[in-house]
C-alpha cells in the first residue's frame, strides 16, 4: 500500500518516528532491585545479548528454508541474508498462514522461549516461578511492506490476565532500525490500559499516541538482544525501509505462574 492510499484508509495509521534511544541493561552487571525499578519507571528494559545465539541463529535458519520453501527468497543469495525474492506480498489469510502454520510446529521456536536464558531472567527479575505462555509469536516482515506495519498498542489488549505481564521482542538476527524493529512509547505504560481503535498492519488494532507528549524509543539491534516490557507499555514497529531484507522475530510472553492468565493465552496464535 503506497503512503497516499494509508492516509486515506479509516483506520488509525501513525508513522513513528523515534527521537531517543532505548537505555541498555546489563543483568549480569546490576542488581534485580535496579532492573525491577527501572522497569517500573521506564517500562521496559533494553538487554544486550540475552538469547543463546547458537539457538537463535539455528532458529533464524529454520525460519529462512520455510520461506525458501515459499518461494519468498531470492534464488542465489546466501540463506541466511534472508533477501526478499520480490514476488507480490503473502496474501495474510491464506499464503502467509500456511508458512506460519508450519513454523509454529518447529520444536526450536517453541523451546526457544523457555531456553535457560529467559526463563532464570524472568525468575530473577519476577522473583517466582514463571509461566512462560504457550502462545508463542513469530513474524516474517517484508520489506516496504507498510501497510502491515504494527501500530501502537498495548499487548494487555490481546493478553490480558495479569498486566503484570511481560513480552520480550526478540529479533531473529541483527535489526537495524531500518530493518523495521521494535519501538517504544517512553513512559507510556503508566497511562493504564488505553482504547484502542481499529488500525492497520499486524493486529488491526491501535492506539493513537499523538496527543500524549511521550517519546518514541528505538535502537539497533544485534542478534540475540531483546527487548522485555510491561504489557501496558505502548510499542509498535518501525516501518521496513530495506529494498529486499525480511525482518524476522518473535514475541515471546512471561508472568508469575502465581498469577491470572486468560486462556486465550495458553492456545496457539492464529488458531
Ligand atoms: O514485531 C512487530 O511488528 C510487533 C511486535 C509486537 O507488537 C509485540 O511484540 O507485542
Amino acid at each position: 500500500m503506497s503512503a497516499t492510499a494509508l492516509q486515506a484508509t479509516e483506520k488509525l495509521v501513525e508513522h513513528i518516528e523515534p527521537v531517543g534511544t532505548f537505555r541498555d541493561t546489563d543483568p549480569r552487571a546490576e542488581s534485580p532491585e535496579t532492573l525491577r525499578a527501572r522497569l517500573a519507571e521506564e517500562g521496559y528494559l533494553f538487554v544486550r545479548g540475552l538469547m543463546n545465539l547458537d539457538g537463535l541463529l539455528e532458529l533464524r535458519c529454520q525460519i529462512l528454508e520455510l520461506c525458501r520453501e515459499h518461494g519468498w527468497l531470492a534464488p542465489g543469495a546466501p540463506l541466511m541474508d534472508g533477501v526478499y525474492s520480490g514476488i507480490p506480498f503473502p496474501a495474510h489469510n491464506t499464503e502467509y498462514m500456511a508458512l506460519y502454520r508450519k513454523l509454529q510446529k518447529l520444536d526450536l521456536f517453541n523451546d526457544f522461549a523457555r531456553s535457560r536464558e529467559i526463563m532464570d531472567f524472568f525468575a530473577t527479575l519476577l522473583q517466582g516461578e514463571i509461566l512462560c505462555h504457550p502462545r508463542t509469536i513469530a513474524r516474517v516482515s517484508f520489506p516496504r511492506n507498510y501497510g502491515f506495519t504494527t501500530q501502537p498498542h498495548q499487548d494487555f489488549f490481546y493478553i490480558r490476565g495479569a498486566a503484570e505481564t511481560y513480552t520480550a521482542w526478540i529479533p531473529v538476527g541483527d535489526c537495524p532500525r531500518e530493518l523495521g524493529g521494535l519501538a517504544l512509547l517512553e513512559g507510556s505504560h503508566k497511562h493504564g490500559f488505553l482504547p484502542h481503535e481499529k488500525a492497520i498492519g499486524a493486529g488491526g488494532n491501535g492506539v493513537r499516541t499523538g496527543k500524549m507528549g511521550l517519546r518514541w524509543l528505538a535502537s539497533d539491534f544485534r542478534a540475540g538482544d531483546a527487548i522485555v516490557f510491561h504489557s501496558h507499555t505502548i510499542h509498535g514497529a518501525l516501518e521496513n525501509h530495506t529494498p529486499d531484507r525480511l525482518r524476522l522475530s518473535l514475541d515471546y510472553r512471561y508472568q508469575l505462574a502465581k498469577d491470572d492468565v486468560d486462556p486465550s493465552s495458553l492456545k496457539p496464535h492464529g488458531g
